[in-house]
């Protein structure tokens, strides 16, 4: 079998530049270049891997180039303390705002900046509402082990097309290793879900978990340098029966876990009575706590229900534990939500939490489409970040239906790029829409190359226009093989401008002379407009 390998070098006409950082550790994005001799640097998650000349050695892993910063401390302590930490102007440059907003946001638990001390290979970036919203891509879904170079390439190419931050959800036989190679690899923060590797141990027989085991788990990631964990703590005993009427029950993987564990010892949950310790474990490396929705709902029937609602309220008295030990934590959410029931949720979690930085996976805003599901979430994904929400966790089109190959990756993430950019828009954030207008404007003077390279996926953009126009000259055609070159809109947008311009008039003045011209030259052709086809 061949070793797989890493996909790098840049995205298709940008290239990656390094702008000016704390301490001498410069902050990277990503410069689009564009033919009129202008250029947009834009965010970028990318890391090394899309430079122009990238030295990739996965045994070795990516330099560890935070490691001077790191302490003993947690951003939320230092923040707390006035501090304004390397970490804090790292993400101010790379998110063009304010350090003191950045370092306000986090002290008061409104953002959170994934950064385990022992994961100094990370970019540092931020998780809060008067942030960019971000999106997480899921990795390693597969009992099927399939290589570290396999693992490091789902990481790597999920990175090159935006995800902020990447799951590693990996079962099966050699998950220590696999996420080792992961974060030793990752410019993203990675998170985990500690209740999978622990439910391993014990041969996938949950009644068999114990908080030591779970607890020795939490401390071998930590170790490793994870940078958030999904902890189900939220998942009650006495919530369980609550969730037995619903249409679907329980579908959080970590949250039915927890509830046979609790059901078979009919006791607490130990993720709740030992929540405490689990905050010092995790305050030691910085780790920050995404508090599971266990008992999220499934499907438009059980949305808002007792059973979400009331674990949602628990999760709100876990964040201000956490934060009292100076643990960063943010809260996850929905899954299955109509859209009239969407604002609902984040006014309960802001209420509720503390203002903790919501973390939701979609919501699927119909149950309808499978297939398609990635589009039923991005829909739902908009409208909760247009709402608040600071973290979406994509949803692929295999959702429901099986195991996403490379394809799907890169759809969830594209798909979920636009969800955070459309609320990113709605939201005002400062430069957001700046990539809209030069975009536009490329459009408008058709520049097709800055098209592309402006384009989320500037691939896919350039295929679709070469599949009816592939020579060169239709790269600076006045037109597209979507309306043909008689009738585009934007064509005729530039004739009334030059008309205008030619007799002096302003464009208004333009259309109305125009529109008298043009009507004589119609009533002469006898209102031929669509001229007969030969034969038909
Ligand atoms: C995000 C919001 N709600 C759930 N998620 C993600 O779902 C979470 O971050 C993790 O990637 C996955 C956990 O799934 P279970 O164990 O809750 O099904
Ligand atoms: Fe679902």
């Amino acid at each position: 079998m061949n070793a797989p390998t890493i996909t790098t070098g840049p995205i298709d006409g940008s290239h990656r530049i390094h702008l000016p950082g704390p301490d001498g550790v410069d902050v990277a994005a990503r410069r689009v270049e564009l033919t009129d001799g202008t250029h947009l640097d834009v965010y970028d998650t990318s890391g090394p891997y899309t430079d122009e000349n990238p030295a990739v050695d996965v045994e070795a892993g990516l330099p560890r180039r935070r490691e001077p910063w790191t302490g003993t401390r947690t951003q939320l302590e230092r923040a707390s303390d006035g501090e304004t930490t390397p970490e804090m102007r790292y993400v101010a440059v790379r998110e063009g705002l304010d350090p003191e907003l950045v370092r306000t946001e986090v002290a008061a638990g409104r953002a959170v900046i994934p950064a385990n001390h022992h994961h100094p290979e990370s970019e540092p970036m931020i998780i809060g509402k008067a942030f960019a919203v971000k999106i997480n891509a899921n990795i390693g879904n597969s009992a099927v082990s399939s290589g570290l170079a396999e693992e490091v390439e789902k990481m790597v190419w999920a990175t090159r097309w935006g995800a902020d931050t990447v799951m590693d959800l990996s079962t099966g036989a050699d998950i220590h290793a696999t996420r080792e190679g992961i974060l030793r690899n990752s410019p993203v923060p990675i998170g985990t879900v500690p209740i999978y590797q622990a439910l391993e141990k014990v041969n996938g027989d949950p009644a068999s978990l114990t908080w030591e085991l779970y607890r020795d788990t939490v401390i071998e990631q930590c170790e490793q340098g994870v940078d958030y964990m999904t902890v189900h703590a939220g998942v009650l005993l006495r919530y369980v029966p609550l969730a037995a009427q619903r249409v679907t029950g329980i579908v959080s993987r970590g949250g039915s876990i927890m509830a046979a564990w609790c059901l078979a010892h009919h006791r607490e949950s130990f993720l709740h009575d030992h929540f405490s310790e689990l905050c010092d474990i995790l305050r030691r490396y910085d780790v920050t706590f995404s508090l599971g929705d266990g008992l999220r709902p499934g499907s438009i029937a059980d949305a808002n229900d007792e059973a979400q609602l009331s674990e949602l309220r628990t999760l709100g008295e876990l964040t201000h534990i956490a934060r009292d030990k100076g643990v960063q934590v943010m809260i996850e959410g929905p899954g299955h939500v109509p859209m009239h029931k969407i604002a609902e949720n984040v006014r309960l979690e802001e209420e509720w939490c503390g203002d903790a930085p919501f973390y939701t996976l979609g919501p699927l805003t119909t149950d309808i489409a499978p297939g398609y599901d990635h589009i039923t979430s991005a829909i739902g994904a908009a409208n909760i970040a247009q709402a608040g929400t600071a973290m979406l966790c994509y949803v692929t089109p295999k959702e429901h239906l099986g195991l996403p190959n490379r394809d799907d990756v890169k759809t969830g993430v594209i798909t979920y790029k636009i969800a955070a950019h459309a609320a990113d828009l709605a939201k005002g954030h400062p430069n957001a829409q700046a990539r809209d207008d030069a975009l536009s404007k490329a459009r408008f003077e058709f520049r097709w190359h800055d098209q592309f390279r402006l384009a989320l996926d500037p691939d896919t953009a350039r295929s679709f226009h070469d599949e009816t126009l592939p020579a060169e000259p239709a790269k600076t055609a006045h037109f597209c093989s979507m309306c043909g070159p008689k009738f585009c809109s934007m064509r005729i947008s530039h004739d009334v401008r030059a008309y205008a311009e030619e007799h002096g008039l302003t464009s208004a003045e333009a259309i109305d002379a125009g529109m008298a011209e043009k009507s004589e030259e119609f009533a002469s052709r006898a209102n031929r407009v669509y001229l007969p086809v030969a034969g038909s």
